[in-house]
């Protein structure tokens, strides 16, 4: 087992694709609060792998191609679990999750095993699409995970690592996300949420519009 592991209790999963003009930045800034961050490159052919290196603090994890969000996720939390941390955050490498509200989230677990970054309180610079998305899906999601979902697409999140087995998804895009969601309610864990403001900023959306409401729909169908 890896030396740093048993000594430390919090890490940060950043998955990133292509994210050359942001990743240091998020990465630096999760160090101000997190012992150490899983950076997962999921196959990016811009100059981002060059961009954060290795060391102490950082575990540089490069796929040999392009999985999906779900695939890195998966890989970064089975990583943390590995190191005997006891709590892992993800957050997007696009700068959209600020590292400063990890604070609220410690403070959120206290009697929950998953907290989710809820963004829909704060919704002034979404964009309409976005909301509309974000809105519906957390609603159907609350139907079928029988409680109240307050923002399903939210990728800032904490997991209690000691329950993280059960909900590891299957999927490897963008809809692993809602996957977990549902493995968790299914598994009886305690989900909290974390308002935090909606970013939008010159990033590109990677998200393919028809890929995702069909990974969604194979979510809402899926025998667990
Ligand atoms: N590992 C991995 N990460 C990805 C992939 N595509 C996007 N991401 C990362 O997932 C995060 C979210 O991607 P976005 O395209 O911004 O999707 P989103 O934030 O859900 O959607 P927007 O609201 O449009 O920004 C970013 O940090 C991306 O780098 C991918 O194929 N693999
Ligand atoms: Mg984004």
């Amino acid at each position: 087992m890896n030396s740093i592991s048993l000594k430390n209790k919090t890490c940060a999963v950043i998955p990133f694709f292509n994210e050359e003009n942001k990743i240091k930045e998020v990465v630096n800034r999760s160090l101000q609060y997190v012992d150490l961050v899983i950076a997962v490159n999921d196959g990016s052919s811009d100059k981002s792998e060059n961009i954060i290196s290795g060391n102490d603090k950082v575990r540089l994890i490069n796929l040999s191609r392009n999985f999906g969000k779900g695939f890195a996720l998966k890989t970064g939390l089975q990583k943390a679990v590995e190191y005997n941390y006891q709590f892992a955050f993800t957050l997007d490498a696009d700068m959209q999750h600020p590292p400063e509200y990890i604070p609220y989230f410690l403070d959120a677990v206290k009697g929950n095993d998953l907290v989710i970054g809820n963004r829909l309180n704060l919704m002034s610079n979404m964009p309409f699409h976005r909301k509309l998305s974000n809105l519906l899906t957390s609603k159907i999601l609350s139907v079928k995970c029988k409680q109240k979902i307050k923002d399903s697409q939210c990728g800032y999140r904490l997991f209690r690592l000691s329950s993280v087995k059960n909900i590891l998804p299957d999927e490897a895009g963008f809809e692993a996300e809602s996957e977990m969601i549902v493995r968790a309610a299914l598994n009886k864990l305690k989900i909290g949420f974390v308002d935090i403001p909606s970013i939008y900023a010159d990033e590109v959306s990677k998200m393919k519009a028809f890929k995702t409401i069909i990974g969604f729909t194979k979510i809402l169908l899926k025998k667990y």
